[in-house]
């Protein structure tokens, strides 16, 4: 669905400066988000970016993805972040040294340095995805590489990541790629987080973008204290709620089925038998639509997982079961089309309910609007056809960017672009809109 518009934005100046973002964050095998705040790689914006650069180099979308597979650990997981050895040890924080030791056994390739944290694993979406827009020979070789590896890092995270009866679930609020959603402020709360470690004075981010637009040092802390939990056992996954946070976030196992379903078609796409993806994500579907839809909220909710308890937060992450068949659909997009995530002058999906108490608009992943988001509802309402609220969000993307540039997020109701300038995903998803 093209953008179309006789007055409005110079549709042709956006997609040359997008693909002059993604080619200034091009670091030769791999692309950084933005280059002074996220100097290394990132597992699910390689695939936000990928689907971009299918547009302009093929080629370089599956070397984007290739780069992070040849990252992949002995026991399946695909890293959060590949530290590239030619940036600085402080250059972000925490940087290569605080996740070590790495395992050696089902750890990453020799030579090779990441964190121990997954992301929301697009990545199967994403080539596939790119495999149906851009066919051809070179595509088919590059999916038979990519797929038993996408189907290794799935298999990690139904057989070692399986919480609470069938949910997966995540370890860190970084693994939900929304880190600082409200959503894990009370989980978080529960985590004690040790010994000041000097946070202020160790925080690169702040160095980059507004203290006002990122998490807190009170987060910090506590992130640092769960990495160091889960870094002192050797990032090993028995007994995951003994960790000092374990949750099943909707947008993981959301993007984790609809990823899964993904993987089923690349498989008969190589010849291989699709019959685990379909039940698995099958399966997951059900249990996402089972367990996690809060009807007082009109949207899915987080779980505790050490506590049992839900999370009654409205956030972005409670809409992203959109992308997946059946459930609560009608209600769903009742709640998108509502006061909590739209109103008249509201730009884009922001990522927290703007009617909370808490919702503070300009920091992070606690309402801003962010493109990524935003695209994946815009995909799961072109895949149900609703065509038209499609067609406005991908227009929202378009006026943001055009308004404020390519930045990380953007105030909802202002459009005021925040974070960081020149981010990739921004760019690489503003050319998929109006491809
Ligand atoms: C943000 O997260 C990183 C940690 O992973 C950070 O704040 O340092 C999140 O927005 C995450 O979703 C994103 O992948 C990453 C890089 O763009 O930045």
């Amino acid at each position: 669905t093209p953008v179309r518009s006789d007055t409005g934005p110079d549709l042709a100046d956006l997609r040359r400066r997008a693909a002059a973002t993604l080619r200034r964050n091009w670091r030769g095998k791999a692309t950084v988000p933005t280059a002074a705040l996220y100097p290394h790689q990132w597992s699910w914006d390689s695939a936000f970016i990928a689907i971009g650069q299918a547009h302009l180099h093929p080629r370089r979308a599956f070397a984007e993805l290739t780069a992070l597979l040849d990252a992949q650990w002995g026991d399946g997981r695909v890293p959060q972040i590949v530290f590239n050895p030619a940036v600085p040890e402080d250059a972000y924080f925490p940087g290569p040294a605080f996740w070590r030791p790495l395992p050696r056994r089902g750890g990453p390739p020799p030579g090779v340095s990441t964190t121990g944290l997954v992301q929301p694993p697009v990545h199967a979406a994403a080539v596939l995805t790119i495999a149906e827009r851009h066919p051809g020979e070179a595509t088919d070789a590059a999916v038979r590489r990519l797929y038993p590896e996408l189907a290794r890092f799935h298999d990690y995270l139904f057989d070692r990541r399986r919480v609470a009866s069938g949910l997966v679930g995540i370890v860190h609020p970084w693994e939900s790629g929304l880190d600082n959603s409200p959503a894990w402020d009370g989980p978080l709360d529960a985590v004690d987080p040790g010994p000041a470690h000097g946070i202020t004075g160790l925080r690169r981010d702040l160095r980059h973008a507004d203290a006002g637009h990122r998490p807190t040092d009170a987060d910090y802390a506590r992130y640092m204290a769960v990495v160091a939990a889960y870094r002192d056992r050797g990032y090993a996954d028995d007994d995951l709620p003994s960790l000092p946070f374990c949750v099943v976030d909707p947008l993981f196992c959301a993007v984790l089925a609809w990823s899964e379903q993904a993987l089923a078609a690349l498989a008969r796409r190589v010849g291989a038998d699709p019959g685990r993806h379909v039940e698995r994500a099958r399966e997951l579907t059900h249990q996402v639509h089972t367990r996690l839809f809060d009807p007082a909220l009109g949207c899915y909710v987080a779980l505790d997982v050490r506590t049992g308890r839900a999370v009654a937060k409205r956030t972005v992450a409670g809409l992203a079961p959109l992308l997946l068949p059946g459930g609560h659909r009608p209600v769903l997009l009742d709640t998108l089309a509502g006061p909590s995530f739209a109103a008249p002058g509201v730009r884009g999906v922001p990522s927290y309910d703007l009617t909370a108490a808490d919702a503070d608009l300009r920091r992070y992943w606690r309402g801003p609007t962010w493109v990524n988001t935003t695209w994946l509802l815009w995909r799961a309402l072109l895949a149900h056809g609703e065509t038209e609220h499609a067609e406005r969000l991908a227009a929202d993307v378009v006026c943001l960017v055009a308004d404020a540039g390519f930045r990380e997020y953007f105030h909802p109701v202002t459009g005021e672009g925040l974070g960081s300038d020149h981010f990739s995903w921004t760019a690489a998803l503003l050319l998929d809109v109006l491809a």
